[in-house]
């Protein structure tokens, strides 16, 4: 197949799972082309398989904001045609479907161009739910060929918001021989010079993914008497509040911002405890990723955490913002190597079994081929 594939290049989760699923894909023979503003950064090779357009924007004194969506747009059809797409596969909804819809329209008296609209979390439950943003996001998902969501819980999120529930469920997923536990990097011991047990937290320090809170969680470990530190991988906003809030409790010389890194899975690697406390999260991605690693996890019970993380099982969950008990739950794993070698494994064999590209990536095949089978259906 002939599959272009649109994501935000440089930010979040969707654009790691859009770029994984066209790696994927390109390994097992079809040809990928990514359009988007800037080369995705976990795409690191481009070969005859995997092609990159970079979306080109005019800029202009009378655009107050360039439009972004119709420089899109444009692209997408251009590409579509010149490159005889055979779908296109847009991750996240605003505005990726709706520029993908225009650029349907825009050549159908040519040929018709399927598309696939991937629905990834605050698409839906943050930015599409609000006014300005909604009836553009619902017609963006009525309109599509084909909606995936993430999670069963995002489903559920945009059947609630936009009464659309022609969605099927495809969750993120990790392949496991990149994703492995190593303690003998020489990472570990940079780390955690004295032996100390290591906390680690991975996002883009976005408000919602609360990391302000990973640093009360260590002060409250380090308080209860053992000797922990804090990983923090990533940038965003609330890296200076975390630094702020590291100097006020006392733990500043144990919280290592390493800021953003290509090598996340080194620091899952090494793990001994993954924090995720969030406020909304519609799978996880990060928190799958340690538990390949064989990294238990403690989350907030939110959103499609559930679904990914087994309470007592892979980790511990607890109600958003109880940092008290995710405090004792991450001693109780810091403290007791048996728990804790238990729980990463268990989390490994089921991050294997349930979320491994060999598992996911036949999913979004037989999604393609059934929105393909259907057009043609329609058509004839
Ligand atoms: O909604 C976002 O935060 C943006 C989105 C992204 O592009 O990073 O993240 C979401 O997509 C990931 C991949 O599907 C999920 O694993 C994350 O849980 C999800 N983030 C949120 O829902 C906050």
């Amino acid at each position: 197949m002939n599959i272009g594939i649109t994501v935000y290049p440089t930010y979040g989760g969707s654009g790691i799972v859009g770029s994984e699923i066209g790696r994927e894909l390109a390994e097992q023979g079809h040809t990928v082309h990514f359009i988007s503003s800037a080369l995705p950064t976990r795409l690191t090779e481009l070969n005859e398989r995997v092609h990159f357009h970079e979306v080109e924007m005019m800029n202009y004194p009378l655009f107050e904001h360039q439009p972004y969506s119709l420089a899109l747009a444009t692209k997408l059809a251009t590409v579509a045609r010149a490159e005889k797409l055979d779908l296109l596969h847009v991750h996240y909804a605003i505005p990726h479907s709706i520029s993908a819809i225009l650029a349907r329209e825009s050549i159908k008296s040519k040929f018709y161009l399927p598309v696939i609209t991937t629905l990834h979390g605050t698409d839906i439950t943050l930015v599409g739910a609000d006014r300005s943003y909604l009836p553009i996001t619902k017609y963006g998902l009525q309109e599509s060929d084909g909606v995936t969501a993430v999670s069963r819980f995002l489903k559920q999120a945009t059947i609630e918001t936009f009464d659309f529930d022609d969605i099927e469920v495809i969750p993120n997923f990790i392949c496991p021989s990149y994703y492995q536990r190593n303690m003998e990097l020489p990472l570990r011991n940079e780390l955690s010079p004295n032996g100390e047990k290591l906390l680690v937290h991975v996002s883009n320090f976005r408000p919602v993914k609360r990391p302000i809170e990973c640093v009360e969680i260590l002060a409250k470990v380090r308080e209860k008497g053992e000797n922990a530190r804090l990983v923090m991988v990533g940038s965003g906003p609330e890296r200076s509040a975390c630094e702020y809030r590291a100097e006020q409790l006392n733990v500043k010389d144990d919280t290592i911002f390493v800021g953003k890194r290509a090598n996340i899975s080194d620091y899952l690697a090494i793990a001994d405890v993954f924090l995720l406390p969030s406020e909304s999260e519609s799978f996880g991605l990060a928190a799958l990723e340690a538990q390949a690693c064989e990294v238990p996890v403690i989350a907030s019970r939110i959103g499609g955490i559930p679904e990914v993380v087994s309470d007592n099982e892979t980790g511990f969950l607890s109600e958003l913002g109880d940092t008290g008990k995710m405090s004792d739950d991450a001693l109780r794993l810091l403290q007791d190597d048996d728990l804790r070698i238990e729980f990463g494994n268990r989390a490994r064999e089921l991050a294997i079994v349930r979320y491994s590209a060999d598992e996911i990536i036949p999913q979004y095949m037989r999604f393609y081929e059934k929105v393909l089978g259907a057009r043609s259906a329609s058509a004839s």
